[in-house]
């Protein structure tokens, strides 16, 4: 099993779309095992997006996911890391295949919907940049040999 972070962005928080949103990772069978709402600040953006932090829309970027809290959550899953990428799609909304949540609810690039880890040590680095230990849960999934087969988790 593997645990990974998602983000809902402000873009899903103002356009009222996060029960959609949270609803597509449960269905698919993900166990939500850490959630709650916080404001991101400067300092953490930094951090988080030390990828971009040089681009000239780095200040565009930090602006829109501060337009409102966010909800962080840990979703966890054989594969988690991978399964959620595929879930959010890729990166523009314009490309992004429908089905998925960036290619069914955005077209844009920046006010795309979801942050998602994008691999195993990423999701560990980032979970522990928005959640304490005591705040991820481990509780049983009752329903996972409805979920997987008994040798797949
Ligand atoms: P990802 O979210 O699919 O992993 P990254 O390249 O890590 O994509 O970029 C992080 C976030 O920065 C994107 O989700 C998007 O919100 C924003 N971003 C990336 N590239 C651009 C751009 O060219 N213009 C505006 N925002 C961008
Ligand atoms: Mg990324």
């Amino acid at each position: 099993m593997q645990v990974t972070l998602v983000i809902l962005k402000p873009s899903a928080v103002q356009r009222g779309i996060l029960g959609e949103v949270i609803s597509r990772f449960e269905k698919k069978g993900l166990q939500i095992v850490g959630m709650k709402m916080i404001n991101l600040t400067d300092e953490v953006l930094k951090v988080h997006y030390s990828h971009l932090v040089e681009k000239p829309f780095y200040g565009r970027i930090k602006d829109s996911m501060q337009v409102s809290p966010v909800i962080v959550m840990a979703l966890k899953g054989v594969d988690a890391v991978n399964v959620v990428r595929k879930i959010t799609g890729s990166t523009n909304g314009r490309d992004a295949q429908p089905g998925t949540i960036r290619g069914d609810y955005s077209i844009s690039v920046q006010e795309n919907i979801v942050h998602a880890s994008d691999s195993d040590e990423t999701a560990q680095i980032e979970l522990s940049r928005f959640f304490t230990a005591d705040e991820i849960f481990n509780y049983p999934q009752l329903m996972i040999q409805n979920i997987y087969a008994n040798d797949e988790y």
